[in-house]
C-alpha cells in the first residue's frame, strides 16, 4: 500500500467517524397534540399537555422551560398526599431514546406560573424546552378551553 491510499483509508475512517459522531449528538423532539389549557382570567397558572417523542438515539434530559407568557414554566406532576392528589415540580424530565411520553391533566404536565396577561382561546403560545446540554427546542401550542362533555375525574 503507497502512501496516499494509506493517507485517504484514515481519512476515509475519520470522516466516518464524524459522521457517526454527529448522528449520536444530534438530539431530537417533536411534539403532538399540543394544547394549553384556559382558564378563567383570574387565575395566574394554567398548564399545557402535549405527547413528546425522542426521535433520537440518546435519552433526552429536559432540565428548564421558559415563555414569555409566564413568569415561571415548570415540569409538574401529580402525587397523592393521604387522599388529596396534588402537584409537585419535577426537577427535570427525561425523554428515553425513541420513546414518546405523554402530558396529560391527570399526570406530568408543563406549568406556567404567574401569566403575565390572561391568555385568549385559540392563541398560540410558544415555548422552549432546554435539555443538560443546553439546547433548546422551541415548540407551540394552542390556548384551548376544556371541553365541557369530557369525563376526567381528579
Ligand atoms: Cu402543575
Amino acid at each position: 500500500m503507497n502512501l496516499i491510499s494509506k493517507k485517504f483509508k484514515i481519512a476515509t475512517y475519520i470522516s466516518l467517524f464524524y459522521l457517526l459522531l454527529s448522528q449520536t449528538v444530534y438530539a431530537q423532539l417533536s411534539i403532538e397534540q399540543a394544547h394549553i389549557r384556559l382558564l378563567p382570567p383570574v387565575v395566574k397558572n394554567t398548564a399545557a399537555f402535549f405527547n413528546i417523542t425522542n426521535t433520537s438515539e440518546q435519552d433526552i434530559h429536559l432540565v428548564s422551560a421558559h415563555s414569555n407568557i409566564s413568569e415561571l414554566v415548570e415540569f409538574h406532576t401529580h402525587v397523592m398526599k393521604g387522599n388529596i392528589m396534588s402537584m409537585v415540580q419535577l426537577p427535570k424530565l427525561v425523554i428515553p431514546a425513541k420513546e414518546t411520553i405523554t402530558l396529560n391533566s391527570g399526570g406530568i404536565h408543563l406549568m406556567f406560573l404567574n401569566l403575565h396577561s390572561p391568555l385568549k382561546a385559540k392563541q398560540a403560545v410558544q415555548f422552549e424546552l432546554i435539555d443538560n446540554a443546553g439546547k433548546r427546542y422551541s415548540f407551540t401550542a394552542n390556548v384551548k378551553a376544556e371541553n365541557s362533555h369530557s369525563h376526567h375525574h381528579h
